[in-house]
């Protein structure tokens, strides 16, 4: 791959991937191919041996797959990355990589759901001890850390609380330890923050939301910032399986091309809605890390370079007022997931972080009256009416139940 390094962000979007495309396509072809033909078997033998560079077995490379690994890579500012077949396939990849027994984590609690679960049965299963903190206060990782500690582990903004951890603070800690700072970088995309550049050592995403950024793929990614790394994390997704499939990665790489454009989109249609929402008489708080209240704001603003398009609001009528909100909407979809072109809506406490349990759920402040809201690139007037003609209805519903100053 050619070196875009000096290149602007945009256009290293759409160019970035593998230089030369067969019968000179314009776009990555989908080699949509499960095995590669040998010339002889001395030349099967050299690419088993890795004595050659060439194409075996889709579960071990793809071309299709490659390239869009290689975009990503690019995107990020690492050596190299590994397209996985869903996100949580990529941070299990990462676990059983990094970790065996005997070993601890120092983890995010504010991270998705599964994430947490994944550390507190099938890791713990296998020996390996978790320690959650809130790693907005980067001193609270300091003092988790233990002898035994290799991996920390941390998402910011966190999935649903939006907490902003400093990723720079939090790698010199780990750093200190000689532990490894795994960043989940998937609510901010490379368009919005690098935590390569900042001192983490592994990134990972779920491809899932704002890569592909059109709601029709599952996929996870791993960034690396050595070959020693990538050859590990290799050799574990080729035994385990874990990969992404060619049409996939076709996909993604094509929402690739408009990542920086979309982004931009995000940032302002829901800069705009959390202000508007701040300023609703039945809104209760809004947590958005471009608005000067985020308890984060300062260290976002040096990390990031947008605040992205998640919001999380709490109304004055709790669970009950957001319940009907939710049921209300029109425009906005009552869906799991996020950052795709559509705006969405849900409720972490039943759906995306139910399965980790009320008590951790508490430690990591997801309250049961939170609505989270991934905001697309529809016009924002359109998002605006949507959301003033649904709270009109939870005034309706409320009233008599909650104090209402309009
Ligand atoms: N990391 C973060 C921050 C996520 O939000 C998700 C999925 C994952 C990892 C896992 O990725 P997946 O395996 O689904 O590709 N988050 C979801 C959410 O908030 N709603 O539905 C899925």
């Amino acid at each position: 791959m050619k070196s875009h390094k000096n290149l602007g962000f945009q256009t290293k979007c759409v160019h970035s991937g593998i230089d030369e495309y067969e019968f000179g396509a314009v776009v990555p072809p989908i080699y949509q191919t499960s095995t590669f033909k040998f010339r002889d078997v001395k030349h099967g033998a050299s690419l088993f041996a890795g004595e050659e560079k060439g194409y075996i077995y889709t579960r071990m490379l793809n071309p299709t797959v490659e390239a869009m690994e290689n975009a990503i890579a690019a995107l990020e500012g690492g050596h190299k990355a590994l397209g996985c077949g869903s996100g949580m396939a990529a941070i299990s990849t990462i676990f059983i990589t990094l970790l065996q027994s005997g070993d601890h984590v120092v983890c995010s609690s504010a991270v998705y759901g599964p994430t947490t679960t994944v550390l507190n049965t099938i890791m713990k299963k296998y020996g390996v001890e978790t320690t959650f903190v809130d790693s907005s206060d980067s001193e609270n990782v300091r003092k988790a850390i233990k002898p035994n500690t290799k991996v920390v582990y941390i998402e910011t903004p966190g999935n649903p609380t939006l907490c902003i951890s400093n990723i720079e603070e939090i790698s010199k800690i780990a750093h200190e330890h000689k532990a490894i700072v795994v960043v989940d970088n998937t609510f901010m995309s490379p368009a919005l923050q690098n935590p390569l550049l900042l001192g983490a050592d592994i990134v990972m995403h779920s491809l899932t939301k704002f890569l592909n950024g059109h709601a029709d793929v599952v996929g996870g990614v791993i960034v690396v910032k050595d070959e020693e790394t990538y050859k590990q994390f290799r050799k574990t997704l080729n035994q385990l399986g874990g990969v992404i499939d060619p049409f996939n990665a076709f996909l993604v790489h094509r929402g690739l091309k408009t990542l920086a454009i979309r982004m931009e989109k995000h940032c302002q249609n829901a800069q705009r809605i959390a202000e508007w929402l701040e300023t609703h008489p039945l809104v209760e708080s809004v947590k958005y890390p471009g608005l000067k209240t985020h308890p984060h704001y300062q260290v976002g603003q040096k990390q990031h370079k947008g605040p992205g398009g998640m919001i999380t609001i709490e109304l004055k009528g709790g669970f009950e007022a957001g319940r009907v909100m939710m049921n209300s909407v029109k425009l906005f979809q009552l869906a799991v997931s996020l950052g795709g072109v559509e705006s969405l809506i849900q409720h972490p406490a039943s759906m995306t972080h139910f399965s980790m349990g009320k008590e951790a759920r508490e430690e990591a402040r997801i309250t049961e009256g939170l609505v989270r809201i991934s905001v697309g690139i529809e016009n924002v007037e359109d998002l605006i009416d949507d959301l003033a003609q649904a709270l009109a209805k939870v005034e309706q519903a409320m009233s008599g139940k909650v104090e209402v100053h309009i």
